[in-house]
């Protein structure tokens, strides 16, 4: 069985991937994602309850071999201020030793790309 973590900042398109990924199952501070067609089974781990709660975050990463950071098209933005989440994910993933992982680019189709230089 693998575990995937699911995390990134509010509103960053966690669930909906989640959901696209596997069957929802237990909740709790973490929601789980149960994918059991594939030949290896796939829980796929929603962090829902963080930034609010720091422990959904951590959780999730804890029981999970590999973690998947959604960033949507702002989630970097300085002007955003929900964008310290994505960093707290990031500091996250570092302090628990995760050296792999998957960057999702979520939401892309709702932001035309603007370059400003
Ligand atoms: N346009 C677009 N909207 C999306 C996409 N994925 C999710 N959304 C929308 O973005 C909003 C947030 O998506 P969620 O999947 O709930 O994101 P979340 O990180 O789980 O959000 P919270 O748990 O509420 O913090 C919802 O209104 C979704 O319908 C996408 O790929 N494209
Ligand atoms: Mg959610």
């Amino acid at each position: 069985m693998t575990n995937v973590a699911i995390i990134g900042t509010e509103k960053s398109g966690r669930t909906s991937l989640a959901a696209n990924l596997g069957k929802k199952g237990t909740s709790s501070d973490i929601t789980m994602y149960n994918n059991d067609k594939e030949s290896r089974k796939m829980v796929f781990v929603d962090s829902h309850g963080y930034p609010k709660a720091l422990k959904s975050l951590i959780t999730a990463l804890n029981i999970s071999d590999i973690a998947v950071l959604c960033v949507p098209p702002d989630g970097l933005d300085r002007n955003n201020p929900a964008s310290v989440h994505t960093g707290e994910c990031i500091v996250a993933l570092d302090l628990l030793g995760f050296k792999h992982g998957i960057i999702a680019l979520t939401k892309s189709d709702s932001t035309p790309y603007v370059c400003n230089r």
